[in-house]
């Protein structure tokens, strides 16, 4: 059995006793009777050495030849030395090439971005790709212990979809038989007739968002974790919303401490961070943006400025609640004042719109009018509209973008970073 590096480093095994390890290879140098080599496996890198005399020379031969990505099996003996990475080195007993890997087509800085998505496949074993896949996981893994330790059922909708949920602009359209069908934008309409039998669910699911802009926040397909509860207003909601942020951020911290500071984000505001978070309403953000100098007017939408803007005001996440009915998907609950009761949470410095949500609109009526307005037909959206005709309740509902909430822990310049293949307008290859 191999052991894993990490515990090699954390002085699990005495100094002396022999292990082995199977891993890649980040550095070799050699100086012919001696040969120094980096190798990582998924829990850490460690240096072994491997010198003339402790081993065959079989096994010095494989040592010197070991190329850069070349897997490897090697024996050896834990030696403790401070000047090691890690303050623990391997004596190597024995070495074996695995895998050769002749001329790996990634090595040293500064390739071009486009050149390392054509390497993809490749380039998902770097330490920063890795350490943000890291990061991921510890998020998927604490939302779900959140929703799970709150009352809530995990479901899973569909993703063939016959009709829209945010509107037809960015509708991915697919041949279903003889049929046309699209893909999922949104669990939320599945959501929402779930909690009449469960009344909390969630889904983690992959959305599809035919984006026609390159932005460094947009991709086409994303994984989307959508929550939607029965009697729960949009305030009660928001209270939520910022309860399930902080323990998901201050969990992932705990876990990932040393992969946030390689990708230079701050384990401990992560650590740290904790509800109340600051509230405004659209009317309110349009008057910080006009004392600003912002051109913007009751009525517009915001955009990446705009959200980068009122969030440099705060250094928590931002909810700002009461859009404009008008710039609004037709789901979300009049609030009888050309305002709709929904929510955006906007993360710090610029990191731009994490959650959006909202109460439902329950009115049969107003539904019907609303889905009209939009350019669609309510017969399309029948079952969506029996949840209203038989036992309605008030409820509400949110979609947290994954790769938007981990770009921001993980202080990413680029969304494409935080998914293994991003898929945008430009990409869909590996
Ligand atoms: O369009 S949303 O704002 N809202 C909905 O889809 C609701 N139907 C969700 C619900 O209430 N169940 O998208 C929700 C979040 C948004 O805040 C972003 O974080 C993320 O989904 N999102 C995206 N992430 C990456 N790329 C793209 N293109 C994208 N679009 C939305």
């Amino acid at each position: 059995m191999f052991v894993k590096i990490k515990d090699i480093l954390s002085g699990k095994y005495p100094d002396g006793e022999e292990i082995q390890i199977g891993g890649w290879v980040v550095k070799n140098r050699s100086s012919g009777k001696i040969v120094f080599t980096v190798i990582r496996d998924s829990s850490g890198e460690i240096q072994v050495t491997t010198k003339k005399g402790n081993v065959c020379d079989d096994a010095l031969r494989e040592a010197d030849a070991l190329a850069l990505e070349a897997s490897t099996m090697i024996k050896g003996k834990v030696r403790t030395d401070p000047r090691a990475p890690g303050g623990r080195e391997l004596v190597a007993t024995d070495v074996k090439i695995v895998g050769a890997s002749p001329d790996y087509p990634i090595f040293g800085e500064g390739h071009n971005p486009e050149v390392l998505l054509d390497l993809r496949h490749l380039h998902i074993r770097s330490r920063e790709l890795v350490a943000i896949m890291k990061v991921k996981d510890s998020v998927l893994s604490s939302c779900r212990e959140w929703f799970r330790t709150s009352g809530f059922y995990e479901v899973t909708p569909p993703i063939i979809m016959s009709s829209s949920c945010e509107g037809g602009s960015t509708l991915f359209e697919l041949k279903y038989f003889d049929e046309k069908a699209y893909l999922s934008q949104s669990a939320q309409l599945y959501l929402e007739s779930l909690i009449f039998g469960l009344e909390n669910v969630y889904s983690v699911t992959p959305s599809f968002r035919a984006e026609k802009s390159r932005t460094t926040r947009h991709l086409a397909e994303y994984w989307h974790i959508e929550g939607e509860m029965a009697w729960v207003g949009l305030y009660d909601m928001i209270d939520m919303l910022e309860k399930l942020v902080s323990f998901v951020c201050n969990r992932t911290a705990e876990e990932r401490p040393e992969e946030l500071k390689l990708l230079g984000s701050d384990p401990e505001y992560f650590k740290n961070l904790k509800p109340p978070f600051p509230r405004i309403t659209y009317d309110e953000a349009i008057k910080v943006l006009q004392a600003d100098g912002y051109e913007v007017k009751w009525g517009d939408d915001f955009g990446t400025h705009e959200e980068r803007q009122l969030s440099m005001h705060y250094d928590k996440p931002l909810f700002i609640t009461e859009y404009p009915l008008e710039v609004k998907a037709f789901y979300m609950k009049d609030a009888g004042n050309a305002k709709v009761l929904n929510v955006d949470m906007i993360a710090p410095k610029g990191f731009g719109e994490i959650i959006g949500g909202s109460e439902r609109e329950t009115d049969l009526a107003l539904l019907e009018e609303r889905i009209k307005k939009q350019g669609e037909d309510p017969a399309k959206y029948g079952w969506y509209l029996d949840l209203r005709r038989y036992g309605s309740v008030p409820h509400s509902g949110f979609g947290m973008g994954a790769e938007r909430l981990v770009r921001w822990i993980c202080n990413q310049e680029h969304i494409r970073d935080t998914i293994p293949y991003p898929r945008t307008i430009s990409r869909f290859n590996p």
